[in-house]
C-alpha cells in the first residue's frame, strides 16, 4: 500500500530534478573545501539567509549543535524555549557534549518567548550564576503548531540580545515556511540573528542536510566544530546538488503546503472528537486534541488510520500532528478527512 504520508516532512523524498542534479553534480573534496556544488550551494544559503557564510552539515539538530557550541562554553548559559526543538527533541546534546547550560521560558501560543521573561532570565554578573551567552529562537515553531514568528518580533529580541551582549541563534528548520507565510524573503527573518540553521531535508524535499549560516568569523569557528564531530562529508556535492534545487524551486511552493494544511484542519474540524487546534500564523502542520468522546488510545487511532493507509504522529498524549509536505496532494487531503471520519465513525 502507498501510504499518505503525513508524520512530518522529513519524509520527503527527492524530486526529479533533484535526481537529475545529483547524478550529475561535479564534486570534490568538501573538507578541503575543494567540492565546487557544495562550495555554490552554501554561498547561495548564506545569500538568501542574509549571511556572510554557509556551512553544510548533516542535519538540523547538528546545526543547531555547533551554534551553540560555537557561541557558549561549559559552564554557560542559553536560554530556549521550553518547547523548543533545541530543548526537547535533540537528545540534550547542548549539555551533554557541550556543558551547555539551557534555561529555558514558556513558549507563548504564539511560538514566541516573552521580552520580558528573556530579560529576567539574563543572570547579573555573580559568581553563584552561569554567564548567559545566548538565546535561541525557533521559527517556525514547531510544537506550538508550526507558527511562523514576525520579522518585527525577531528583531525586538535581536535588539534585547544586542544590548545585553548575548548572541542570538535562530533554529530556523523551516524558515522558508515562515517567508513564504509573511510573503517576505528569508533574509527578512533571519538577516539579525547572529547564526541560523535552515533544513534543505523538510519541506524542501532534499534528502539529507541542512545549512549552518553566520558572519564568516563564526563560520570558521563551525567548520572546526563540525570536523571535531565527525561532520566533514568529502564528496557532498551529490547531496548540496539537490540542496541547491531545493533553494531555487521548492520555495515558492511551500505555499501549497500551507493551503493544504488549512484545508486539512479545517475538514478534520467538522469531525465529531476532534479539537483541531487553529491557531493565527499556521504554516504546514496541523495539531489534533483528541475529546473524550474518542474512546480509542492514541496508539489505536494511529494504527487504524494505518490500515486506511493514513500516517500520521502523536504529538504529544492525545495529540496528532499531520504535516502537509511536497508529497500531498488535494486528494491525499480529502482522503485524510475521509479516513479520519470513517476511523471515528
Ligand atoms: N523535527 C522533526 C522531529 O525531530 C520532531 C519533525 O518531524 O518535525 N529544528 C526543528 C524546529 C525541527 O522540527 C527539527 C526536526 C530539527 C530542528 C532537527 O532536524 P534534523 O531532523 O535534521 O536533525
Amino acid at each position: 500500500m502507498a501510504f499518505i504520508d503525513l508524520r512530518s516532512d522529513t519524509v520527503t523524498k527527492p524530486t526529479p530534478a533533484m535526481w537529475e542534479a545529483m547524478a550529475k553534480a561535479e564534486v570534490g573534496d568538501d573538507v578541503y573545501g575543494e567540492d565546487p556544488t557544495v562550495n555554490r550551494m552554501q554561498e547561495m544559503a548564506a545569500e538568501r539567509l542574509g549571511q556572510e557564510a554557509g556551512l553544510f552539515v548533516a542535519s538540523g539538530t547538528m546545526g543547531n549543535l555547533i551554534a551553540v557550541l560555537a557561541h557558549c562554553g561549559r559552564g554557560d548559559e542559553v536560554i530556549m524555549g521550553y518547547e523548543g526543538h533545541t530543548f526537547v527533541h535533540e537528545a540534550g546534546g547542548v549539555a551533554a557534549l557541550g556543558g551547555v547550560h539551557p534555561h529555558t521560558l514558556l513558549n507563548q501560543a504564539d511560538g514566541t518567548l516573552k521580552l520580558e521573561d528573556i530579560r529576567r532570565a539574563i543572570r547579573t554578573d555573580d559568581q553563584h550564576h552561569p554567564i548567559t551567552r545566548l538565546v535561541v529562537l525557533e521559527n517556525t515553531q514547531n510544537h506550538c503548531g508550526g507558527v511562523a514568528l514576525s520579522a518585527a518580533y525577531c528583531q525586538q529580541v535581536a535588539d534585547l540580545a544586542r544590548d545585553n551582549d548575548l548572541a542570538l541563534h535562530l533554529d530556523g528548520a523551516r524558515v522558508f515556511n515562515a517567508a513564504v507565510y509573511w510573503g517576505v524573503p528569508a533574509k527578512e527573518l533571519a538577516g539579525m540573528f547572529d547564526s541560523v540553521t535552515f533544513c534543505l531535508s523538510k519541506g524542501l524535499c532534499a534528502p539529507v542536510g541542512s545549512v549552518l549560516c553566520g558572519s564568516k568569523d563564526f563560520i570558521a569557528r563551525a567548520h572546526r566544530l563540525r570536523k571535531q564531530l565527525g561532520g566533514g562529508m568529502r564528496q557532498a556535492g551529490v547531496l548540496a546538488a539537490a540542496g541547491i534545487v531545493a533553494l531555487e524551486e521548492m520555495v515558492d511552493r511551500l505555499a501549497e503546503d500551507h493551503r493544504r494544511a488549512k484545508m486539512l484542519s479545517e475538514g478534520l474540524a467538522k469531525l465529531p472528537g476532534l479539537d483541531v487546534r487553529q491557531k493565527e500564523h499556521e504554516t504546514n502542520m496541523v495539531f489534533i486534541r483528541l475529546t473524550d468522546e474518542v474512546k480509542m488510545s492514541d496508539a489505536e487511532l494511529l494504527e487504524a488510520l494505518k490500515a486506511e493507509g493514513v500516517l500520521a504522529s502523536d504529538a504529544d498524549p492525545r495529540v496528532l500532528r499531520l504535516v502537509t509536505h511536497y508529497w500531498i496532494d488535494d486528494a491525499a487531503v480529502k482522503t485524510t478527512i475521509a479516513a479520519f471520519e470513517k476511523v471515528l465513525g
